[in-house]
């Protein structure tokens, strides 16, 4: 029986590609997987699958396999994956749940509020351009907005949330939070209030998005929720582009229905460069890489090539999004074990 095959649809740190290398055979695709034909067609003969996030696991592409064990997200977010499909097919799905994960978002969430309020990159332009050698006094034109004493409302208070408003404490900010249930540990460590979607909207001067892209959180920022911002909010989304509504976003910062927004994720991945939000001046733009640091590319590595190894291994693995899968998994191992 030869050895079990792990494809990997991004390189991952090398440290994730050694421990998987010990077990199994792994190839790296030589291009993102964005159809569900692309996944069918690279999944073929596949054991496991590392996700980015990107590609489509629908149903139609789980059933076309009747090797694959297990999709191993390289990430928390799964909305990319029919996870009740998968464990009918007795394929597990796992994430890598990793701290370095949580305090890197946290991080570029933090780094993209206060490079907005602060109009860094602007500001950057300026010396870059030229613009502050000609007119010396013209820096003024980048008067920014302070953070002591302002509200951030932080829309989903999870492991990503929370850690933004640790450090949302230390710029002297109030933070209120927005959840699906109330979240009394943080309040009483964090002193974070929690207030009902629409007065976070009304009252808040920062306003991060945090959540899980879900069927209740998808579209939850539209036109609606816009007329009820400040006319200084500054969105940042480092979530789910499709958590907001993205014309209705546009919208809003072209009529200066709100001050500017900080996005590391959008609707459609990569943004083209001709998209609208690239013209206006009051956005910073980042490739959905708030996850981009070297910690926890290493973290998320050894992470989910462990999950990988443990279903092959015929073992539980550490993370598993469906542990209901067992029973079925099982029999499709046993199915696979004897073919
Ligand atoms: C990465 C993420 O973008 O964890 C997630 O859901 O979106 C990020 O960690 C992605 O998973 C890259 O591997």
């Amino acid at each position: 029986m030869r050895r079990p095959r792990v494809l990997l649809t991004a390189p991952i740190h090398e440290e994730g590609i050694e421990r998987l290398g010990n077990v199994a055979e792994v190839v790296i695709t030589s291009k993102p997987l964005r159809k569900e034909d692309e996944v069918i067609s690279a999944i073929r003969d596949f054991e496991a699958v590392v996700s980015m996030g990107v590609e489509p696991f629908t149903k139609r592409v789980l059933e076309s396999s009747d090797k694959l064990l297990v999709v191993a997200r390289h990430g928390v977010g799964y909305d990319n994956i029919d996870v009740d499909a998968a464990t009918r097919l007795g394929i597990w799905v796992t994430t890598t749940p990793v701290e370095e994960l949580f305090d890197a978002v946290a991080d570029h969430a933090m780094a993209l509020l206060l490079c907005l309020a602060r109009r860094v990159c602007e500001a950057d332009n300026f010396v870059r351009s030229g613009k502050w050698f000609e007119n010396p006094f013209e820096n003024r034109s980048l008067t920014g907005f302070g953070l002591k004493g302002k509200t951030l409302g932080i829309i989903g208070l999870g492991r990503i949330g929370s850690r933004i408003a640790e450090r949302a404490k230390g710029f002297g900010l109030k933070v209120v939070y927005y959840d699906i249930e109330r979240k009394t540990e943080y309040e009483n460590r964090l002193g974070v209030e929690y207030a009902q979607l629409d007065d976070l909207l009304k009252t808040s001067d920062f306003i991060v998005l945090a959540v899980p892209l879900t069927d209740r959180t998808r579209g939850l920022i539209s036109e609606r929720e816009f007329s009820l911002m400040k006319p200084n909010a500054i969105l940042v989304n480092i979530s789910r582009g499709a958590v907001v509504d993205h014309k209705a976003l546009v919208k809003a910062l072209k009529n200066g229905r709100i001050a500017g927004a900080a996005l590391d994720v959008f609707h459609t991945e990569p943004l083209p460069p001709d998209d609208e939000i690239t013209k206006l001046g009051n956005t910073i733009l980042t490739p959905h890489i708030a996850w981009l640091t070297e910690e926890c590319r290493k973290a998320m590595a050894i992470a989910v090539a462990e999950n990988v190894i443990s279903v092959l291994r015929g073992e539980e693995p550490p993370n598993a999004i469906n542990p209901n899968v067992k029973e079925f998994a099982r029999n499709k191992r046993l199915r696979y074990a004897c073919s």
